[in-house]
């Protein structure tokens, strides 16, 4: 079984069924096969030869869908950017990944470092549409990389994981089954394509499962009521901050939305159990919380049968080993708090050009994820923190490091320290607690600044100033004892 087979049960065998609409204009499979045909017909002229990375910048489109699918047929490793990163961020993931072009649109292009090949994402589909839409499949296996994503891990420095055909071959085909998906599903894709979130388990979910999905360029508050009214899905992925921007839809509304709605699943952060009471009191449906990570894809998950057990991420899916350990690597019991390991298909063997990273990692096998948990007696997994200081802001993750060093960077600022601080709707936001000259700190100038080199959402959103960061006798700073936020 290859990725393609499983795809081919929709591009081919449900080639004049209506696969999915996006932005008003609808596709078949059939379409989407050609297209991406014609797309890789293309790449090929421009050389582009198995293994070789291809990067994307771009909101969600269908040109995404094609690129990926071409890059399956063709072996290629796709690098996805995440869209709210600044020519800093991107400078990293670049110069790391070394693709042979960027695709992006020209709205994007201010964004983007010198001296990289863009490729504009219109003008590849034209071109492409001159393309013959015969198919070239290159001889590709399970070990074949797919991905390059990059993620933290539990370190600072932004790494890529490199996540091959049989790992999203293996989350993919897990979760249909799992969560029971038919090709009469109606998936609401709302989730960024560049993550593996929306990328891995939606568009795996779709094309395996031949069901129809409505993409959407972003997810958009403001326009959730209609388009759950208008599309009436049965499957919506979200993460915690949509579901409680959903749960601002009136009473009548969220019930009737609720009764077509057979899986809301929540991931990438946590889901607080409140939310989770007053989501189903509203919309009638129970969310089915899961657990994963870029390098791993799905590991944990509430039960499609069974049991959703509030405030927990539910038993190990079908493929996956867990075990949670104490710090000398030795199995704890149960009720007893460690860090979660992981093993399986999903999980990718190592990080892109980073031995040292990788070693530390994985050990025999097993993916050590620096999530904080603890099973109780039943199998159920509960996750209670991370052994880094990771935020979480509406799904994406900051590690504060990275906001730390370039605020050391600017004038004035002598010493630096990021924390997360707890939002109603995007569970924590980044605040920064500085040591600053008073003659130099200008707070008005220094935030447009940090705007242009940073995503969106790792902007503090306070920067409170202290006489002296507290630290240890070893100079740590002691995030703990840091003054609260006044509100
Ligand atoms: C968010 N923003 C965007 C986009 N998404 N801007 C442009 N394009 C986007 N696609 C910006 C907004 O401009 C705004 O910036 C801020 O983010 C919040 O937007 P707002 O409309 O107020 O949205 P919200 O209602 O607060 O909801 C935020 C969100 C967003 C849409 C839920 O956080 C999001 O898309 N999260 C998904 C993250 C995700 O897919 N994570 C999966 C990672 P400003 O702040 O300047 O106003 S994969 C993972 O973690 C693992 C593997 C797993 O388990 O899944
Ligand atoms: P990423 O680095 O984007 O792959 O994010 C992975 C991290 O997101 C995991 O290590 C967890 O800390 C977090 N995460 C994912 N799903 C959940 C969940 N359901 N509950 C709590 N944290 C989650």
């Amino acid at each position: 079984m290859t990725l393609l087979s499983l795809f081919d049960q929709s591009l081919i065998q449900r080639a004049s069924k209506q696969a999915l609409d996006f932005n008003g204009k609808t596709y078949t499979f059939g379409e989407l096969e050609d297209r991406s045909n014609r797309l890789a017909q293309l790449l090929i002229k421009k050389d582009l030869k198995q293994g070789d990375r291809l990067s994307f910048f771009l909101q969600n489109r269908v040109d995404v869908i094609d690129l990926w699918i071409a890059g399956v047929k063709l072996g290629l490793v796709i690098v996805p950017v995440n869209v709210l990163y600044r020519e800093r961020e991107l400078k990293h993931i670049l110069s790391d990944a070394s693709p042979t072009a960027l695709i992006t649109s020209k709205d994007m292009a201010s964004w983007i470092p010198q001296g990289i090949t863009i490729w504009d994402v219109d003008q590849l589909a034209t071109e492409a549409s001159h393309e013959s839409s015969v198919r070239i499949e290159n001889k590709v296996t399970n070990d074949t990389p797919l991905s390059l994503i990059y993620t933290s891990g539990t370190t600072g420095a932004s790494k890529g994981a490199v996540l091959t055909q049989g790992n999203f071959l293996a989350n993919g085909h897990t979760l249909v089954s799992d969560w029971q998906f038919t090709d009469k599903d109606r998936y609401l894709a709302t989730l960024p394509l560049f993550h593996v979130h929306g990328l891995g388990n939606g568009i795996h979910c779709w094309l395996m499962s031949g069901c129809h999905m409505r993409l959407t360029e972003r997810f958009e508050h403001a326009h959730a009521q209609a388009w759950f009214e208008e599309y009436k899905p049965t499957v919506f992925f979200g993460v915690p901050a949509m579901f409680i921007r959903l749960l601002e839809i009136p009473e009548v509304a969220a019930k009737a939305i609720g009764l077509g709605l057979r899986l809301a699943v929540s991931g990438s952060a946590p889901l607080p159990a409140e939310i989770h009471g007053k989501f189903r009191a509203k919309f009638g449906s129970v969310i089915l919380e899961r657990y994963g990570m870029t390098e791993t894809l799905m590991n944990v998950s509430n039960p499609y049968l069974g049991e959703r057990r509030p405030g927990t991420v539910g038993l190990p899916l079908k493929h996956v080993e867990t075990k949670i350990c104490d710090e000398a690597g030795q199995l704890v019991g149960d009720n007893i708090t460690g860090e979660l390991w992981v093993k399986g298909p999903n999980v990718c063997s190592g990080y892109w050009g980073r031995p040292e990273a990788t070693a530390q990692a994985w050990i025999d096998g097993w993916f050590k994820t620096g999530d904080i948990a603890i099973r109780a007696a039943d199998g159920y997994i509960t996750l209670q923190g991370r052994r880094s200081d990771l935020i979480i802001s509406g799904g994406f993750n900051i590690y504060p490091r990275e906001i730390e060093e370039l605020l050391l960077e600017q004038p004035g600022i002598k010493e630096a320290t990021v924390v997360g601080v707890a939002d109603p709707i995007r569970g924590e936001v980044p605040v920064a607690y500085i040591v600053a000259d008073a003659a130099t700190w200008d707070e008005a100038a220094l935030r447009p600044r940090l705007a242009s080199q940073l995503a969106s959402f790792k902007l503090p959103k306070a920067f409170v100033r202290v006489d002296a960061l507290p630290r240890t006798a070893l100079g740590k700073v002691q995030k703990h004892l840091l003054p609260p936020l006044k509100s």
